[in-house]
């Protein structure tokens, strides 16, 4: 399906006017559950794409699982475990089922994940701009609706400088960086610089694959540094604390492969004092749901990239739309599965094309 954003989102790899996203639903008992591939049109945030999803989830994911019992979350992560990687489709499919198994049991996905939250920290994510101006009026802006912290995209010549005026006007604000991997080693002096403005983080400032140099960059800097790409997988989590590559892991469910792996990264990273917090990929409000709910579990403690509907949509699919509370947080819905209602005429006038597997 498509949905318009309601402005362009670019990163260090580029620009987003539109948001294409794989919808899943399963079928089972009478019931309908609802999932999301949150990819992207190209390969940049990671190797897959909506085509990518598309095919692996019609052609090897799905037929895995359709017909099969299923009595938890875990079956369907171990039905799709002999392939190799697609996490964001996986996810896609892992939580669908877990909409439906919670709807069959009257259990909230919290529930089912064992969240201790009924409102969870939120913070907003905000685009490389076309000027620092544009860019302070922007956090004025989202500051204004509440948000408990402010992430602003760096990359190369939009950095130390950027950072400085953000920090001169909004000096009491909770601020993090994220370059999306737009650096090497060699920045290692210019990446230092930023320990002057008292950020929460830098999130994945080196290449997606490089553990080594990330544990090296943080030896040399004050600020701590988070994962989000370096981390696709529980062994890769377990290698991080190991190396010492950061401080602080993003977990988003679609990045890992499902809710099953980002709990068990949750489990993992709290176990060794690491902090998490959730990610997002601008998803509607279907991974939205799921992404509050995994929010709601005792090791993310930091505010996640989980904004309002409205801050990406002109209209949600789902009903009611999320929306952040004055104190900085979003209500976790505690309904039936996502806890949210997907709207089917909402749903249909953004769907580009469907395929059924029986
Ligand atoms: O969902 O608000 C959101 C987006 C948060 O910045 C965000 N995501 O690297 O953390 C990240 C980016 C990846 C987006 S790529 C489509
Ligand atoms: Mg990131």
């Amino acid at each position: 399906m498509r949905l318009p954003l309601v402005q362009p989102f670019e990163t260090s790899f580029g620009r987003e006017d539109v948001r294409d996203t794989v919808i899943v639903a399963v079928r089972g008992g009478g019931l309908t559950g609802w999932g999301e591939a949150a990819t992207s049109v190209g390969p940049w945030y990671e190797y897959e794409t909506i085509e990518t999803c598309w095919h692996v989830l019609r052609d090897f994911l799905g037929p895995r699982v359709v017909g099969r019992e299923i009595a938890s979350p875990a079956d369907v992560a171990q039905l799709m475990a002999p392939v190799r990687g697609h996490n964001l489709a996986k996810m896609g499919l892992e939580a669908a089922v877990w909409d439906l198994l919670g709807q069959a049991q009257g259990c909230s996905i919290t529930q089912l994940l064992g969240g201790v939250r009924e409102r969870v920290p939120v913070g907003v994510s905000i685009g490389v701009q076309a000027s620092v101006p544009a860019l302070l009026e922007r956090i004025e802006d989202y500051w204004a609706q509440g948000y408990s912290r402010i992430k602003i995209k760096i990359k190369p010549g939009w950095d130390v400088d950027v950072v400085r005026q953000v920090r001169a006007r909004f000096p009491g604000v909770a601020v993090m960086v994220d370059a999306n991997s737009a650096y090497t080693l060699a920045d290692a002096g210019r990446l230092a610089a930023l320990d002057d403005y008292d950020l929460m983080m830098i999130e994945q400032p080196l290449p997606y694959d490089d553990l080594v140099d990330h544990a090296e960059l943080q030896r040399r800097l004050r600020t701590p540094i988070c994962l989000d790409e370096s981390v696709p997988s529980l062994a890769a989590a377990r290698a991080a604390l190991a190396l010492g590559s950061g401080r602080i892991v993003n977990i988003k469910p679609g990045r890992v492969g499902g809710l099953t792996v980002a709990r068990a990264i949750h489990d993992l990273c709290r176990e060794n004092d690491w902090p998490v917090w959730c990610g997002g990929m601008l998803e509607t409000g279907i991974g939205r749901a799921h992404n509050v709910a995994l929010a709601s579990l005792p090791g993310f403690t930091l505010p996640g990239d989980i904004s309002a509907s409205a801050r990406y949509f002109h209209q949600d699919i789902v009903e009611p739309a999320f929306v952040v509370n004055e104190d900085g947080t979003m209500t976790v819905p505690t309904g039936p599965g996502i806890g949210v209602a997907v709207v089917p005429e909402r749903l249909e006038a953004a769907t580009q094309r469907r395929a059924t597997i029986a």
